[in-house]
């Protein structure tokens, strides 16, 4: 078969709902597509780890902190499962890493915006886990067979991560004024910016297209973006905080929550590294990187070792 003929069946294939596998034949394209994209995801579950971990030591009681810890190992557990399904595409982890920490390899926006108090750590869990689930049950139906399992599992933990947030929000929302307003801060910091993590309009999005034509996404930047405001404008009320979004308002003809202009500027200049936080965040993971150099070679060498071992003795 050529080429062409290759990729009439690859498209069948998709049509028809199947998954594909890492040694089946794939368009060229296709698989750089997949790498851009799983490679972004692997690296904003590794930086979105220091927001939040950066809270660990001030967590406000010992529950609260053992389920923060928890939550940001999870958060790292993502990171090397994506990492695993993209070096399924005949890449090295190495590379994708280094492409991020010097080069120009791009991660979520919403981790360039710093954690100013422990409201924060409540909304991260409510609004961008919640976003995350969205986004990623979508994904999770993916065509890619290693980057769809990879989402399903990574679902379940996020939807813990979400309960625990808006449980600590509703906690704080109903507490005492200064709790409140707290509480209150950060959602209005924290809206725009999750918001913002589903992409640009669709109209401006030059990838979608071709995604969604290979099942890699099902569903639009904005229609995700839709879904996300919908249900999440009744959980809002529901814990007594209120949207800092004027212009929200149902619309009783489409069944959906309209919301106002969302500040585009601010979000390209964030993903083109002028955020906040985007030059400490970069600082953090490069340290971490570079003083683990000796514990990555150790821990390939043990490896290396028990295989050989395991060689000769059978
Ligand atoms: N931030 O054509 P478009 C988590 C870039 S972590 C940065 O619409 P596409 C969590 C985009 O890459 C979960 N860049 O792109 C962890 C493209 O640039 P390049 C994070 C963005 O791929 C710890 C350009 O803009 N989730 O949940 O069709 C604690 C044009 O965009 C962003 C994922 O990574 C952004 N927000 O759609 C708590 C999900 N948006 O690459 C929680 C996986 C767009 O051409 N990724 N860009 O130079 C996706 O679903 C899609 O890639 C996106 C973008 C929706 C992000």
């Amino acid at each position: 078969m050529d080429t062409k003929e290759k990729s009439d069946v690859f498209q069948k294939r998709i049509d028809n709902g199947e998954k594909i596998e890492p040694k089946d034949w794939m368009p060229e394209r296709y698989r750089k597509q997949l790498i851009r994209m799983m490679s972004q995801h692997a690296h904003s579950e590794i930086v979105g780890m220091l927001p939040e971990g950066n809270w660990i030591t001030r967590a406000p009681s010992l529950k609260r902190k053992m389920v923060l810890l928890a939550k940001v190992q999870d958060e790292a557990g993502h990171g090397l499962y994506l990492y695993s399904a993209t070096e399924t595409l005949g890449v090295k982890r190495k590379d994708l890493v280094e492409d991020y920490l010097y080069g120009k390899a791009k991660y979520s926006s919403i981790f360039n915006y710093p954690t100013l108090t422990y409201a924060d750590i409540c909304v991260i869990g409510w609004l961008v886990d919640g976003a995350a689930i969205v986004n990623q049950t979508m994904l999770a139906k993916s065509s890619y067979g290693p980057y769809a399992r990879a989402n399903l599992r990574i679902c379940k933990e996020e939807s813990f991560h979400k309960k625990q947030g808006y449980e600590m929000l509703a906690k704080m929302a109903g507490g005492t004024p200064e709790q409140q307003k707290m509480a209150q801060d950060a959602v209005n910091r924290w809206w725009w910016p999750t918001l913002m993590m589903f992409g640009p309009p669709d109209e401006e999005s030059p990838n979608s297209a071709e995604l969604i034509t290979w099942a890699v996404k099902t569903k639009t930047n904005d229609e995700l973006r839709q879904s996300f405001v919908d249900r999440t404008v009744m959980e809002a009320r529901k814990i007594g905080v209120t949207l800092p979004d004027p212009d929200l308002k149902y619309n009783e003809e489409t069944g959906h929550w309209e919301y106002g202009e969302i500040p585009w500027d601010e979000f390209w200049r964030v993903i083109k590294g002028d955020g906040p936080m985007n030059r400490e965040r970069l600082k953090a993971r490069r340290k971490a990187y570079e003083e683990g150099a000796w514990v990555r070679e150790a821990a390939m060498e043990y490896a290396r070792k028990k295989k050989y071992r395991e060689g000769k003795a059978s």
